[in-house]
């Protein structure tokens, strides 16, 4: 996969050559390219605002700079993604559907915003997804692409050692992941679960599941709510 991410703070994506990402890097599993988007500007101050039509506080990015950025790393394969507090939630499940792609290329705005006409020209061209990392307000969209690269990065085949981790975790069956526990079996008084030293891998599983769900029930009772008809068995509805 290669992903591109035009910025004017480049080395605020600096984490991206990190840890896991870093590895991926290397192992030539993901590449990466960060661009200065005052490198499209013309004129001498390198301009990328100016003050917002019909008035307001802050300052709006130039669609002139964001076009020719955009013209020069998009390509047909690209899908372009827009971190904005006002854009569409990022799921699990969308993570999973930019994973499948050949070229992502994030546009970071600062400020009020980019001017709408920059992603209303490119979705002429490109798919775009104008995306939000939740609900609170960054100062750009540099973060948001450090979070979405990694959720993505992370499903790609040979990023990470155990492909189970993936497959296993937390949204992966709708459900937060319940409690991890490793040695000692006591640790400050406190001991491991009895179950999960049982080897009964029937139980374990049941267990799991239990806690899974209870713990999405009373952290996240939407997610609950939002499972499929048949998600739910007579053993979890009695808990
Ligand atoms: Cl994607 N960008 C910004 N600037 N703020 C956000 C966000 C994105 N998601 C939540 N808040």
């Amino acid at each position: 996969m290669r992903v591109d991410v035009v910025t004017i703070f480049p080395e605020y994506l600096d984490p991206l050559r990190a840890a896991l990402l870093g590895k991926a890097i290397d192992r030539g599993l993901i590449s990466v390219g960060v661009h200065d988007l005052r490198d499209w500007t013309h004129d001498v101050h390198k301009a990328v605002d100016d003050s917002p039509y019909g008035g307001g506080p802050g300052m709006v990015m130039k669609p002139q700079v964001w076009g020719a950025a955009l013209d020069a790393v998009c390509t047909e394969a690209t899908r372009l993604v827009v971190p904005t507090p006002a854009g569409r939630p990022f799921t699990q499940a969308m993570a999973r559907e930019l994973a499948g792609e050949e070229h992502l290329v994030f546009a970071c705005g600062r400020y009020e915003g980019i001017d709408q006409r920059v992603v209303d020209d490119a979705s002429r061209r490109v798919r775009v997804d104008e995306v939000s990392i939740g609900d609170y307000v960054l100062v750009g969209g540099e973060v948001a692409v450090l979070v979405v690269v990694e959720a993505v990065a992370r499903l790609l085949p040979g990023v990470l050692g155990n492909p189970r981790s993936a497959a296993e975790d937390s949204f992966s069956d709708g459900l937060l992941e319940g409690p991890s526990y490793t040695r000692p079996e006591v640790w400050r008084e406190l001991a491991v679960p009895e179950v999960l030293r049982s080897g009964n891998h029937r139980l374990i599983d049941r267990w799991r599941r239990d806690q899974a769900l209870r713990r999405t029930w009373d952290r996240r009772p939407e997610l609950v709510e939002a499972l499929p008809e048949d998600a739910l068995d007579k053993h979890d509805r009695e808990l």
